[in-house]
């Protein structure tokens, strides 16, 4: 049994997201938790929301609400999504905790009695017509790296550069679009990552086995030196997490807060620390999944995000653990994500183009998304959601080849057999063989699941699904069951323990259907078959079942049709999200 930490990228508070930011950390994080869970490894999922910065900022002004009260209400339902979704946190913390608070300060206070911050007097833009500083995505423009317009102040979200907003061609407000900009001094800590480059780049070599997409990103940034430039951690906002040094005050930095990256890295820890306060735990109970000191030391420590947040995760956060001097943990792996796009473009709240989290479950259950979104991750390169891809993987995978195989053996069982596990005989040749042959595919959706190879995990438990429906068409009980009622019963009872293993294994992309079926089969959270052959008989004769009802519905070609024209984003057809921002 290992320990394994796991955490996603924490989500910008402001609005709820769609199924292209789901898709691309969180989703992907509880299949690996649940896996691993499911092998009986220790695991602390955390995730959390991202709480500070101007995205909370604007959308709060937009909204007409103090940005704490934006934040609890969006805290909320962000939370209750994501137990929509079943995403099995064992926290989900907020960014504007005082853990995080404390554990920022104190990082900060680390840093700088290590000599890794300065102070710097700089030019920031000043909007003349808001009257205040315009940092980060208060400014937009033209991204010098790639030409993008719309880039933000802080990143370029098209080519995943890290900007100073002063870097943009013809910026303007965000908040008035005004482009009556000037530059005026302030000061303010700035990380000294140069410094680290070396330490980074033995780091980033020492981790092979990172996914390309992964090390290909953090490698660039290194070399072309451009990532790795001193950067500003502190702004001129109100909301944030006060500058200070530790918990003594930072003369010259009053009114001032961490930049939101700072912090939101952090939260990782802080959430773990909320979680120990929230169960009321000691602080060795967290601290033995963050420092290497007490615990930690054999820790895994797997991290999952889009591939626009690697730049963060390979070499600030990093910088801010190492330039601490204290043993904090390290991450050890980083699963990155590309995008997914959405019917020949792309997500786009702004336009309400797309499915979001509320509205995906308005429409169907969480089983159906989660299933299409996974086995369609846009892993190696971007994927695109259609309607009649997702329909046709829908209606095909789960109805026709898991929901009928489950269907069709229960209830010929049943009508049969009755409501109980039937008495057969001992296996022939065809049944062992079947038995040998699902051992080894179930080796090898446990290896894709253990290297994070989703879709090809996916793949794998589609053809252990199908591998139930051929086995059933070949023995075709309903035949031999009148001249050999024994082989019929034994190709049942192991078609019955069939829908258990696949119960069992099936859980980390569809956890609804398997408790549902685990329920059905009248059992208690079964284990992980390590010995599928043997797993055929677990069930043993006059073991009851019910029957269970339709597991998964097929989507008609209306619906589809209809939630096409729904989603398109087009005037007046996709009715604003609740959190209109
Ligand atoms: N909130 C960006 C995002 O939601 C950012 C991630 C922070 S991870 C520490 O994609
Ligand atoms: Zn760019």
């Amino acid at each position: 049994m290992a320990r394994i930490l796991i955490t996603s990228a924490i989500p910008y508070i402001n609005g709820i997201k769609h199924l292209g930011n789901l898709v691309g950390s969180q989703l992907p994080a509880d299949l690996f938790a649940r896996y691993l869970r499911l092998r009986g490894h220790e695991v602390m999922f955390i995730c959390a929301t991202d709480e500070h910065g101007t995205p909370a900022e604007i959308a709060a002004q937009r909204d007409g609400v103090g940005v704490r009260e934006y934040c609890d209400r969006m805290y909320e339902i962000q939370h209750h999504l994501g137990t929509g979704f079943r995403l099995s946190f064992d926290h989900f913390g907020r960014s504007s905790s005082d853990r995080n608070r404390q554990l920022t300060q104190h990082f900060a206070g680390r840093l700088a009695d290590n000599g890794h911050i300065s102070e710097v007097r700089e030019q920031q833009l000043f909007s003349v017509a808001d009257n205040r500083f315009l940092p980060d995505r208060y400014v937009r423009g033209t991204c010098p790296n790639c030409g993008y317009e719309q880039a933000r102040g802080d990143q370029c979200e098209n080519c995943t550069k890290q900007l100073n907003p002063t870097e943009l061609i013809n910026p303007r407000s965000e908040i008035s679009g005004s482009t009556e900009l000037e530059m005026r001094w302030t000061t303010h800590l700035f990380l000294r990552q140069s410094k680290f480059r070396n330490r980074l780049e033995e780091w980033i070599d020492s981790c092979d086995g990172w996914p390309i997409l992964t090390s290909s990103i953090a490698r660039k940034w290194l070399r072309d030196g451009d990532g790795l430039q001193d950067r500003g951690i502190t702004r001129d906002l109100d909301w944030g997490i006060p500058v200070r040094r530790g918990n003594k005050d930072w003369p010259g930095m009053e009114g001032k807060v961490f930049y939101v990256w700072f912090d939101a890295p952090i939260e990782y820890i802080s959430a773990t620390a909320e979680w120990a306060d929230a169960n009321e735990l000691d602080e060795a109970a967290w601290q033995r999944w963050w420092r290497t000191d007490l615990g930690a030391d054999d820790v895994r420590y797997v991290q999952f995000m889009g591939k626009d947040n690697v730049p963060f995760h390979t070499l600030s956060f990093p910088v801010t653990i190492m330039g601490s001097g204290e043993p904090w943990k390290l991450v050890d792996h980083i699963k990155s994500f590309n995008f997914l796009n959405y019917d020949g473009g792309q997500f786009s709240t702004s336009l309400r183009r797309g499915v979001f989290m509320d509205q995906a479950l308005d429409i169907l259950p969480p089983d159906y998304w989660r299933w299409w979104l996974l086995s369609h991750a846009p892993e190696h390169s971007d994927s695109e959601f259609t309607w009649n891809n997702f329909v046709a993987s829908v209606n095909k995978d789960l109805a026709d080849v898991l929901g009928n195989f489950v269907r069709r053996v229960t209830k010929f069982c049943s009508a049969r057999f009755g409501n109980e596990v039937p008495q057969g005989g001992d296996w022939s040749s065809e049944q062992s063989q079947f038995a040998a042959e699902l051992a080894e595919n179930v080796r090898r959706y446990a290896t894709h699941m253990e290297d994070i190879e989703i879709r090809k995990a996916a793949q794998q438990l589609r053809l252990i699904w199908a591998s139930g429906n051929e086995y059933l068409q070949t023995a075709a009980p309903w035949t031999s069951v009148k001249e050999d009622p024994a082989r019929a019963a034994t190709d049942i009872s192991i078609c019955m323990n069939l829908i258990r293993l696949i119960a069992v294994i099936s859980e980390p992309f569809i956890p609804d259907f398997s408790s549902a079926i685990i329920k059905s089969l009248r059992l208690r959270s079964p284990a992980w078959p390590d010995d599928p052959e043997a797993a055929l008989s677990a069930m043993t004769p006059g073991h009851e079942f019910d029957v269970p009802d339709l597991l998964f519905r097929k989507i008609s070609d209306e619906e589809c049709n209809e939630w096409q024209m729904r989603f398109s984003g087009e005037a007046g057809s996709n009715p604003p999200p609740n959190n209109d921002v």
